[in-house]
């Protein structure tokens, strides 16, 4: 008894713009990632840009070959709408249609499950020109392109997901400035999440005319535990979690707005018509949860908007990106999930670690050890969320390679494999190999992991 159901889906993830390259390649429009990276003003930490990345837009069929020896059942891929519609809306271009059209065929002749994400964070260039996520025209621009996907795929991929952590899309690109479009100002975070999600809801609307399989969405979540039980610290803690962990699901999945953002977006905020909250409420047939880590929160004078900070837990263990590694807190996420949200299909589309590699490797290898024990533990805590009750049906490693790690470029490797930005060698770390022996045993192997 391993703790994962038979048809538990196991795999690994990546996103268009982290690792295809060639962003402009047979036909295809620039994305606001292409215009970010190339302009010094905005891609300040490190100039790193995305017209080589992992070069998997060339060199894709071997990266399919390589999934299929590491053992990988299933490949969250996402598709960048600027290669399908360089404008954005209108004009198919077949050719960069094309691309993903060999890549699921591929990984269907592979026995490989492909699950796509539709929005990565890569909006076409062309619709920033119109005021992209800005505009409330956008839910229908991503209607449109949601509809070519599912019409040119559907059938062969079977689980779509909508948006990738939108939270990182309003927080990152429009209030502090440090991802794509780079824009800073509280009044636009607030219109883009609510077009986010309307765009969501769209796209939902349009596969159920269109598709007979499963769609949903994937959220970012980072529980947040009080640093005193102080009625500020927990206030700080409330406020924290609203924004970044029920400001999105609330809307889609109960249709309504957390009562905090009131006070965090204070005159920015605007109440959502009941026409937008029922638009965003759309029956989805799963739900991702990416989990990384927790925050401890402590209330702020001085940290606006939220008036809360993120504690550091010094001694405790950290990632590379100093993210505190606490697995015990995914298993209470996933619980607190069913909680508050019933009893939906979840999928783990994003987990794994920043580790910079270790100057050892041997014949298997490069020596991540502190990557695989990030792993088993995570998935020991995916398998005890699992053991009591909640209905996960499958789990993403991020990611199947080393990649842009966006502002932070190529010196975060989060990959179970590595990638040699030199000679574009592939090469899969320890971390690989045990993510492969845990797949092929449905997660037994892990009792001689953890
Ligand atoms: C994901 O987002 C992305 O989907 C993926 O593209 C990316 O490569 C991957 O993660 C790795 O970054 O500073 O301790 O408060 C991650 C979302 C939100 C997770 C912010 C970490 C801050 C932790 N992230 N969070 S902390």
């Amino acid at each position: 008894m391993s703790g994962f159901p038979k048809s538990f889906l196991w795999g690994a993830a990546t996103a268009a713009y982290q690792v295809e390259g060639s962003p402009l390649a047979d036909g295809a429009g620039a994305s606001i990632w292409h215009r970010f990276t190339h302009d010094p003003r905005l891609m300040i930490a490190t100039g790193d840009t995305g017209d080589v990345a992992c070069d998997h837009y060339n060199r894709m069929e071997s990266d399919v070959e390589l999934m299929k020896q590491l053992g990988l059942q299933a490949y969250r891929f996402s598709v960048s709408w600027s290669r399908v519609l360089p404008e954005g809306t209108g004009r198919v271009n077949e050719a960069g249609l094309d691309f993903y059209r060999r890549l699921v065929d591929r990984l269907l002749e592979a026995g490989i499950e492909p699950l796509a994400t539709l929005y990565h964070w890569d909006l076409p260039a062309a619709l920033d020109d119109r005021g992209g996520w800005l505009n409330r025209e956008s839910a229908e621009w991503f209607a449109e392109y949601a509809g070519v996907m599912f019409r040119a795929l559907d059938g062969k991929v079977k689980k779509w997901a909508t948006l990738n952590e939108p939270w990182v899309v309003a927080d990152g690109g429009y209030l502090n400035g440090v991802l794509a479009p780079g824009h800073r100002s509280i009044f636009e975070c607030a219109i883009v999440s609510r077009n986010l999600m309307r765009a969501h809801g769209r796209a939902v609307q349009t596969y159920r005319e269109c598709g007979a399989h499963e769609v949903g969405l994937v959220i970012n979540i980072e529980p947040k535990y009080p640093a005193s039980d102080s009625s500020e610290d927990l206030a700080a803690t409330a406020r924290a979690d609203a924004y970044m962990n029920r400001q999105y699901f609330d809307p889609a999945l109960l249709g309504t707005c957390p009562e905090e953002l009131r006070e965090i977006y204070g005159e920015a905020w605007e109440d959502w018509s009941a026409e937008d909250l029922a638009l965003c409420c759309q029956p989805v047939d799963f739900v991702g949860i990416n989990y990384y880590t927790r925050s401890v929160v402590r209330s702020s004078d001085t940290a606006w908007p939220l008036f809360a900070e993120h504690v550091v837990q010094e001694g405790a263990p950290h990632t590379e990106t100093n993210w505190e590694v606490f697995p015990e807190a995914m298993t209470r996420t996933l619980l607190w999930f069913r909680e508050r949200y019933g009893d939906l299909p979840v999928y783990i589309m994003e987990n794994g670690a920043a580790f910079s590699d270790p100057a050892t490797s041997d014949a298997d290898g490069i020596l991540d050890e502190d990557r695989c024990q990030y792993l088993a533990e995570h998935i020991a805590a995916v398998r005890d969320a699992i053991a009591a009750g909640v209905d996960i049906r499958g789990y993403m490693v991020w990611s199947l390679f080393d990649n842009l790690e966006w502002a932070l470029g190529y010196a975060k490797r989060f990959g179970i494999v590595h990638v040699d930005y030199e000679t574009l060698a592939r090469t899969p770390k320890h971390s690989a190999r045990l993510y492969g022996q845990i797949i092929a045993s449905n997660g037994a192997e892990l009792e001689h992991a953890a």
